[in-house]
């Protein structure tokens, strides 16, 4: 009986999971000795936007990440992945930066 019980929770646990992922796109970032990596990215208006940002140099000043139109300022650590929730976004151009304008990138909502 409590194997049942244990079962059912799995099967019901890992269809909500899978319900739940598909509804949210993480996309990779690297923010490296080049910039953001990549600077153009194209997600799905239907979907929450999750930015997961490492930053792999100290020689750059992309030691944060600004998103404007979110009012967002995120500081990002040295090879620390930083997870950043957007949530869903409007169809249009999302555009990012570092700290000071130099290195750039868009995120493309379609
Ligand atoms: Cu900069």
């Amino acid at each position: 009986m409590k194997t049942m019980l244990k079962m059912f929770l799995v099967i019901l646990f890992s269809l909500n999971f899978a319900s739940a992922a598909t509804n949210i796109e993480t996309i990779k970032v690297l923010a490296s000795e080049k910039g953001f990596e990549p600077s153009t990215i194209k997600v799905d208006a239907n979907k929450e936007v999750i930015l997961a940002v490492t930053r792999n140099t100290d020689s750059t000043c992309a030691k944060e990440i600004l998103i404007p139109s979110k009012k967002l300022k995120q500081e990002l650590p040295l090879n620390k992945t930083v997870f950043i929730k957007l949530g869903k976004l409007k169809k249009g151009q999302v555009s990012f930066s570092c700290g000071m304008d130099m290195f750039t990138g868009v995120i493309n909502v379609q």
